[in-house]
């Protein structure tokens, strides 16, 4: 970029990877979009203001990926955009496709709870992936979610995210964003897995209802100073973020997942609490196995491994 802030439209194509054309395309797009972007034949383009318009155009024009979000569905309200693909993965839709709602009426969460996804609020998003890989093989596509959102969110906080045993992303002991993961598999091979990301952007604690309020945070309650929460940027970077460990993933199996999970993670060397069958056990939480269990030392000496379905667990000072 020069001093003056422009960009010719060759340096743009280079870095994008795309033609002069394409290019040409993408800030038109933009600029249909609400952005305001100068062009000059002799210097290229520059960035006026952006105000980018969440929708579709606004967050793909935010895209590095090769599939994820190539297709996106964008969605004022919707139920649950994990539902949405759930019965389009079932009608044939292709690896990539991504679903986003301004707000959803029934978000859902892990076992049967609900996600509180306010329109204007957030980035209510699914993904539809169909890894070729036997059922047993997938199970660390959650941790890699978990991963990619950690990566996407830590260059815009004051304070470093921390993921929370399975699948929470956590700023400061307070939960920012939620992911649900389900999937469909015949006995030898997976035939899709839809992964939901539930992040607060925009919310103040007030909006939070009070039964989570001092549980929940959001990007805007924790980001850096000078910065404002732009949700295509936020849900952008999520995917592209999430294509990259996705592919280490496919690529290299879910070791280096787990090792960059365990150094996010606020879970592992505490105490947690097991909750299951009306009972309460505390354990300490030794480590993380490849299929995403959870490895815990119980009172009587003994070691063994939990699974986020089976258990709800909690640390000491509360929150599920
Ligand atoms: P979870 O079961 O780990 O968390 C659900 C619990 O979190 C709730 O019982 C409540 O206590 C708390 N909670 C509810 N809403 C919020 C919120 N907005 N912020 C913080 N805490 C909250 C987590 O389940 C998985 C969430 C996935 C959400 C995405 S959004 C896109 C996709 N579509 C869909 O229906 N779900 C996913």
């Amino acid at each position: 970029m020069s001093s003056d802030g422009y960009v010719s439209g060759e340096s743009l194509s280079e870095h994008l990877g795309i033609s002069r054309t394409a290019v040409w395309k993408r800030i038109s797009s933009l600029r249909n979009q609400g952005c305001r972007i100068e062009a000059s034949t002799r210097k290229g383009y520059r960035m006026i203001s952006r105000d980018l318009r969440y929708g579709v155009a606004g967050i793909q024009s935010l895209l590095k990926t090769r599939v994820l979000g190539r297709e996106l569905r964008f969605f004022d309200s919707i139920d649950s955009t994990n539902s949405f693909l759930k019965a389009m993965a079932h009608e044939g839709a292709p690896e990539g496709l991504v679903a986003v709602a301004d707000e959803q009426t029934g978000g859902r969460g892990r076992l049967g709870r609900n996600w509180s996804s306010s329109r204007g609020m957030g980035v209510w998003m699914s993904v539809l992936l169909r890894p070729r890989l036997h059922p047993a093989k997938v199970q660390a596509i959650t941790p890699a979610a978990a991963v990619a959102v950690c990566r996407a969110l830590e260059p815009f906080l004051d304070e470093r995210p921390g993921i929370k045993w399975p699948n929470d992303v956590l700023v400061d002991g307070k939960k920012v964003c939620g992911i649900l993961t389900e999937l469909s598999a015949e006995s030898e091979m997976v035939s899709w897995v839809v992964v939901g990301m539930g992040l607060n952007v925009n919310q103040a604690a007030s909006d939070f209802q009070e039964d989570i309020r001092s549980r929940a945070s959001s990007v805007s309650m924790c980001m850096k100073p000078g910065l404002t929460a732009d949700r295509c940027i936020l849900a952008a970077e999520l995917l592209n973020r999430f294509e990259q460990v996705y592919r280490s993933f496919l690529e290299s199996g879910p070791d280096p997942i787990i090792k960059e999970w365990k150094e996010w993670s606020v879970t592992l060397g505490k105490k947690v609490a097991l909750i299951g069958n009306g009972t309460e056990t505390m354990a300490d939480a030794l480590d993380i196995g490849e299929d995403g269990r959870l490895i815990v030392r119980l009172p009587d000496g003994s070691v063994k491994g939990v699974y986020s379905g089976e258990i709800s667990l909690r640390s000491p000072d509360g929150g599920s």
